[in-house]
């Protein structure tokens, strides 16, 4: 590709201008093609970055091992910066963006000295969807490049799309110049400096530090969510942190559904389910975000921006979760699984038995029962989404797939039956500003404590959640009798001896079935304070084998527990004062009525 292969303007101002503050030794502009990919990574295997993984085992496949301070998201190290802290909300990091355009400027000095500064024009988004938009990140970390090539579509094509229009700027440094002469590490970052922000306001990303996921492949979660859902609010439109699939019933028909759940909560296994109830069908529109507009005949069409899974590889495996699996066989890039001695990769619960030997995470030897996991519990994938066995036909359309039913989730050992449908719309979004997760490896932190993630947008929206609460509002009142169908869902409820009451995977087909049935105004319920219940024959279990007494346990709600969670629902919405939308309180105040009604 020629040295400027653009003529916007603004664009290529904007490049000079971070060219000079960032002092890279050269500028590389990527054009997206397979060529470029393989001397990217040919150069990433010789400074010792990437491995080859063999390729009679995963052609074309590649392993990275990170730097044992670079795992995972950095949520105390990401940045909302709007001209008003109210703008932010109490749930994000806020920073005055002068302030914190002045700290990141003295960083990003001369940042890229000795590296090449990559400029990724990309799209999130099928090229040319009215849904889509285009950004263009700038990075001095070939990783990236490899990253985004799999997860967005990137190089000549977009630049074409782009012509002089507009797009949103991403700066990334891994914060590690590379003085002449000095040897390069594997995995350069400054670990003890990550700066991961964001000016909603301009539709600005600036990330320092981390060569990480989402810290550094900025069209996922810092643009398709956080600068999209401001965005999406100025708009009319929604980005949402759900994955999408297409269920198709026995009799033929299909109803897509979107599902917001924590990160590492199995959305990925969700969306690529393999149905255990007969006769019905899955296809995998995506796995991590939803972008989603009314169209012309008033239902919500949503579309998957992203071109590929970034998944948590532990824990995945052909039982658990098949057709990843399958996409998984070559194509991939690996970072922080184990190594195999013949030239392949493993994590923990891959197969039943671990090898006799691996190098691990870390680049040491371990052996089974070496007392530490071999894979990093954040481990992921990177895989092209087309290779999927299960991808929807539609998974590219430019105008979306119409969402029939939104589903909320996370993880709760207690209090949250398998399923329930909400009254209403208002309903519903009381149910996703409400719920709550217990943590995962997915960001850096304690993992397994309860806490409040409304919609799964904690880590991830731009702006003032009260604000976005009432977004959701008003998306429903513009919707009307064509909005979604609200429920939420708990697979890991447990016994009292902390056993997971319901098998999930497969078997949550037998979930998604009773959701289809209440969509076609069917599905054998019962009204409980908290919304409909499926009946103990409400749901098609033929064949699962579930413990005594366990389906009462699936889908009892407890009036005492349930007002517990009410009262910590009204403290939580506490923080966000006069800025609360009032439906939400009045939504709140019904629940509690009905609770402690006779
Ligand atoms: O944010 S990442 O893309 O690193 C993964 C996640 O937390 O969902
Ligand atoms: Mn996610």
């Amino acid at each position: 590709m020629p040295k400027s292969p653009t003529s916007n303007r603004k664009l290529l101002d904007w490049v000079q201008q971070w060219t000079a503050t960032l002092q890279p030794a050269r500028v590389h502009w990527c054009d997206g093609s397979d060529a470029e990919y393989q001397l990217l990574c040919d150069l990433m295997v010789a400074t010792g970055t990437l491995t080859r993984l063999s390729p009679e085992k995963r052609p074309n496949s590649f392993y990275a091992r990170s730097d044992p301070g670079d795992v995972a998201r950095v949520e105390d190290r990401t940045f909302i910066c709007t001209a008003s802290k109210d703008d932010a909300g109490p749930t994000n990091n806020w920073r005055d963006p002068a302030e914190m355009r002045a700290t990141l400027l003295a960083k990003f000095g001369g940042a890229m000295r000795g590296r090449t500064l990559y400029v990724i024009p990309f799209s999130m988004g099928p090229i040319g969807s009215p849904i889509a938009k285009i950004g263009v990140q700038l990075t001095d970390s070939p990783y990236v490049v490899a990253n985004m090539r799999i997860m967005a579509r990137i190089g000549a094509p977009v630049l074409a799309a782009l012509g002089d229009g507009e797009f949103i700027p991403c700066v990334h440094s891994v914060g590690h110049p590379l003085p002449r002469g000095k040897r390069d590490v594997p995995w350069p970052c400054d670990a003890e400096h990550k700066y991961i922000v964001h000016f909603p306001e301009s539709r600005e990303i600036w990330s320092y530090g981390s060569g990480y996921g989402g810290n550094a492949l900025l069209g996922k979660k810092c643009l398709a969510l956080r600068i999209a859902s401001f965005a999406g609010r100025q708009e009319g439109w929604m980005a949402e942190h759900m994955l999408i699939l297409g269920l198709t019933s026995p009799a033929g028909k299909t109803y897509y559904v979107a599902a917001a759940f924590p990160s590492a909560c199995g959305k990925t296994n969700l969306a690529m389910l393999v149905p255990t109830l007969p006769g019905w069908q899955v296809r995998t529109v995506g796995d991590d975000i939803a972008w989603m507009r009314p169209g012309e005949d008033g239902r919500l069409y949503a579309i998957n921006p992203e071109a590929g899974f970034f998944g948590v590889a532990p824990g995945t495996n052909r039982k658990s979760n098949f057709n990843a699996m399958a996409t998984l066989e070559r194509d991939c890039i690996f970072t922080n699984v184990a190594l195999t001695d013949d030239g392949d990769v493993w994590w923990e619960d891959m197969t039943d038995e671990a090898p006799d030997h691996l190098t691990d995470w870390r680049g040491n030897s371990w052996m089974p029962g070496s007392g530490s996991p071999a894979a990093h519990p954040n481990a992921r994938y990177t895989a092209p989404a087309g290779a999927c066995p299960v991808i929807d036909a539609e998974w590219e359309s430019p105008r979306g797939v119409p969402i029939s039913a939104f589903v909320f989730g996370g993880r709760r050992a207690s209090v949250v039956p398998l399923v329930h449908q909400a009254f209403s719309w208002e309903h519903g979004v009381l149910m996703g500003a409400t719920s709550a997760s217990e943590t995962t490896a997915a960001a850096a932190g304690a993992v397994g404590k309860l806490r409040r993630d409304p919609f799964a947008m904690l880590p991830f929206c731009g702006y003032n959640m009260a604000d976005y609460f009432g977004h959701w509002l008003a998306m429903g009142a513009r919707l009307g009798p064509n909005a979604p169908k609200i429920f939420t869902v708990n697979w890991f409820r447990k016994d009292e001896r902390g056993k997971f009451l319901w098998p999930g995977f497969g078997e949550n087909s037998r979930v998604l079935a009773w959701i289809c049935e209440r969509l076609e105004g069917g599905g054998k319920s019962r009204e409980t304070p908290i919304g409909w219940v499926p009946t103990d024959d409400g749901l098609a279990l033929e064949g699962v084998k579930l413990p005594e007494g366990a389906l009462a346990e699936l889908l009892r709600v407890d009036r005492g527990e349930w007002k517990t969670e009410v009262a910590g629902a009204r403290e939580y919405f506490a923080q966000f004062g006069a800025r609360l939308p009032a439906p939400l309180t009045a939504e709140l105040d019904s629940l509690e009525r009905r609770l402690s009604a006779p």
